[in-house]
Order: C-alpha cells, then structure tokens, then sequence
C-alpha cells in the first residue's frame, strides 16, 4: 500500500498536475494508438509539452507582470484585503485546512484522482450520459479540487474522509464532466472545428454569456474582426499594438500614481532606472507575454488535437479533450481578448468601489487570473456569437459578478481570512449556488445538485439529438448536415 502510494504520489506531483507532461504524455500515447512511427510519436510528445511550457512563460509572465501593481495597491493604499486569483485561493485553502478542519493538503490530491477518473468513465458512457470531454487542464484541477475540498468540509465538517473523498469525487467529477461538455459546440464553431473543448474554470460561465450575446447579436452583427477603424485609429487593428496601447494607458496611469520612489522601495525598480522606459517596458510586456502564449498555444494545440484522436478512437470514441481557455485565444478576433480584459477589469473595479462604499468587511483586491483569462475568454465567445458590443458588455458583467460573488462567498466559508480565493467565474457564481443547496439541504442538497448536473447533457443532446455527437465524430459532416437544414 506504501508503495502504491508513493508511486501514485511521484505520478501526481510530476505529471498528473503538470499540464505540460500530462498533456506531452496524451499526446504520445495518442500517436503510438495511432500507429505513428516511434520517432513521430517522440517529436509530437516534445512539440506539446515545449509548446504547453512555452504558454506557461506567456502566462507566467502576465501575472508577474502585473504584480508591482497588485502588491503596490495593497501597500500604498493599505487595501489589505483578500484576493481573488487561483494560486491565492489555494495558498488560502493549504493555510487553513489543518487549522479549520484538522485535514491534510494530501487528500485534495486523492480527490483529484476520484473526480478524474470519474470524468473517464462518464465520458465512456457518454450514450447514456451524453458527456464528450475529457478535463485534462492539470494546475486547474488542483486548484478546483482544493477549494472544492474545503466546501465539502464547510458543509459536512463531521463526514469521515472517505465518505468526504467520494462525494465531493462525484461531484467534482460531474462538474468537470458536464461543464466542459457545455463549451464542446462554442468551440468547435469557434474553432472551425479544432476538435477540443475548454476545460477551466468559467465553463458555465462561457456557455451562459454565448448565448446570453447570441440573444443579443444574431450571426449578422458587427464583430471585432470586422471592424477597420478609421484614420489612426486602425493601428488597433494590430493586436500588438492595440494591447501595448491600452495597458499604456491603463496600468501606465496606476504606475504613475504608485510613484518612483515606492516602487523602489519596494524593489521592482533599480533606483538608477528611468521611470518612463520602466513603465513604457512594464505595459509592453504585456503585448510580449501574449505573443508568446499565443504561439505556446498553436504548437500544443496542434499536436493535442491530432493525436487525441488515437486516444478516443480506442478508449474514448467520439471524445475530445478539455484544454486550458487559453487555446482558445489563437482563433476569432485576436482584439477580444484585450477587450474582454479591459471591460472585465472596469467591471471589477467598480464592484471593488462599491465595497469600498458600501463598506463591506471583506475587500476584494482583483487578481491577474480572473480579470484576465475568465474574461478575455468569454469575450472571445461573445465576439464570436454575438458581436461587438456583447465582447463589450460580458466581460463587464462578469467582473462584477466574479467581485461580488466572490466577496459574499468566501466571506461566509471562511476563506478570505486566509487572505485569498479562487475568484474565477464559476466559483463566483455557480459554485455557491451549489455550496447553498449542500449547506442547507444536506444530502438532499447534494443529490439536487448532482441530478441538475446530469439533466445538462441531457437537454443539450435532446436539443440538436441528430448533430449531438456528430459535431465531434466528423466536424465536416456536422457542417454538411447544418448547412442542408
Ligand atoms: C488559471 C490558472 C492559470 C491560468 C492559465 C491560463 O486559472 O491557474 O495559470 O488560468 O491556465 O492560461
């Protein structure tokens, strides 16, 4: 048993939470299914995980970019607060687990373990389930199953741990399974059939502002990509320099109000370095670490996508893997992405205004993660569904709800003493509505959510029955059948 165990732990440590071998090794396996020569099946194991590695740089980068700014407002303004990114709220739920609870950090990945493989089987019985993705984002994961974790505590703090272990299994699993199941048809428009799905934490989120901008827009109406602005405003055209613009603009003002002196003090800046070229270089960054995201992205994408076909062939007919919300950010407008940034951020710094005002005692400081990567993604979708003006409003909308959600949920499970929470859109928002019915119905809470969380599907497949499993079998028929309609 102490054997197994340390080979499980070497296995979760080095590669089930590292998405880039993970994904590496799905990528060989896939090839090898496929009876690609050994030496093919080696290049591709290498493309994708240099290719993941390359987008971690590029999103590494984007937060740590940002961080003179997030620890500058805490410090000049005394905002001591909580924050809202994933890497915080697990640092949160790592801190107070022993002391709230009495439980270890080694049982979240045991729980990771549980849910996963019960994606795999839901997704091997996907005619009766009708769920086609497979959550492979690892670092997610992790985050997901630690907060998961701790709500399952919150509701049940006298349940021993296996019995904690295999609910909160089933329904972190079923999250996975069904949410990333719900972004598989977005997607694969979007994509013009790509072949994955997103598997994140806004999942809920993206499918519910799609249709939300669907509603909105209709296929006709104007999207970023349409748009030529006029005179010198067409140099935004250029998603390089519409993103080195508005972070000028937008951080360049924040960085002017910190000041030289504090952000020397502070040690981000050498007190001999001009002030100008440190925030010129600062804000241009940005535009640096999304060019290499974005070319991490089509290298891993590429090799995922073709291979995984070696996997669903054999194991998983008809499925595709869930990837990071990143991959989506080399298709549609590549504006959106700066755009849904832009307008999530607004969003969330008049919902952090609003707490100021309305003095709640729980302030919510904005992390890189959610401004950026719930909203960036959604409205890449709402670009895509809806247009201009939804890639506008969503993203707003969702700042807000990732703010206050966020601030009232976290407060009441006891997170934000721990100074963080995961702050992503379903975890803000659909996340609590669960922890509600669970909290205050017991395990006729958790049997409601359960059973909702299986009617998905369900009324996905029963909507388009004919094209259901079509659109990821043979995206070309898919397109074939839809078009004769
Ligand atoms: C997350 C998280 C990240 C980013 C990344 C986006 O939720 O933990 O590091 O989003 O996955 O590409």
């Amino acid at each position: 048993m102490e054997f197994l165990m340390s080979i499980w732990s070497y296995f979760a440590t080095n590669i089930l939470t590292q998405p880039a071998y993970f994904i590496g090794i799905i990528v060989l396996i896939g090839y090898l299914l496929l009876r690609k020569p050994l030496y093919e099946a080696f290049a591709g194991f290498v493309k994708a995980t240099v290719g993941y590695l390359i987008l971690s740089v590029g999103s590494g980068g984007l937060v740590n970019n940002f961080r003179p700014i997030l620890v500058g407002l805490k410090d000049r303004f005394n905002l001591d607060a909580m924050v809202i990114d994933p890497y915080f709220g697990q640092n949160a739920v790592t801190a107070g687990l022993g002391e709230v609870f009495g439980r270890t950090f080694s049982q979240v990945m045991l729980l990771l373990l549980i849910a996963f493989i019960f994606n795999l089987i839901l997704v091997r019985l996907k005619k009766w389930t009708k769920m086609r993705a497979v959550f492979t984002t690892g670092h997610v994961q992790m985050q997901q199953a630690s907060t998961a974790f701790w709500i399952m505590l919150f509701c049940f703090p006298a349940l021993g741990d296996t019995s904690i272990l295999l609910i909160m299994g089933l329904v972190l699993g079923l999250y996975w399974a069904v949410g990333s199941n719900l972004t598989v048809e977005i997607t694969q428009d979007l994509t013009e059939g790509g072949g994955f799905a997103v598997a994140h934490q806004q999942m809920f989120g993206i499918f519910f502002f799609a249709k939300l901008a669907e509603k909105m827009g209709g296929k006709d109406k104007k999207r970023l990509e349409d748009i030529q602005f006029p005179g010198f405003l067409s140099i935004f055209n250029e998603n390089m320099v519409a993103t080195s613009v508005l972070m000028l603009i937008f951080f360049g003002a924040i960085l002017v109000i910190l000041g030289k002196p504090y952000l020397v003090e502070a040690g981000f800046l050498a007190a001999d370095k001009d002030f100008f070229f440190y925030i010129l270089t600062t804000c241009f960054n940005f535009a640096v670490y999304l060019a290499i995201l974005q070319l991490g992205v089509r290298t891993f994408v590429t090799e995922l996508t073709n291979s995984f076909q070696g996997i669903s062939n054999t194991f998983l007919p008809g499925a595709v893997p869930g990837i990071d919300c990143a991959a989506v950010y080399g298709f549609g407008s590549s504006n959106a992405v700066t755009i849904g940034f832009l307008f999530g951020a607004l969003g969330q710094f008049l919902a952090i205004i609003v707490l100021i005002l309305l003095k709640s005692p729980t302030l919510v400081i904005a992390g890189f993660v959610p401004v950026f990567f719930d909203n960036a993604t959604i409205a890449v979708f709402a670009n895509n569904r809806g247009g201009v003006k939804a890639a506008m409003l969503m993203p707003f909308i969702s700042g807000l709800c990732q703010v206050f959600g966020s601030a009232i949920f976290a407060s009441w499970v006891g997170l934000a003493a721990y100074g963080g929470y995961l702050g992503m859109w379903d975890w803000a928002v659909v996340w609590p509505v669960f922890t509600v019915l669970m909290k205050f119905l017991s395990y006729a809470g958790v049997a409601v959510v359960v059973i909702i969380l299986i009617l998905i599907p369900q009324l996905q497949y029963r909507a388009h029955p004919d094209t259901y499993f079509l659109i990821t079998e043979d995206y070309d028929a898919y397109l074939e059948k839809i078009n004769k309609k």
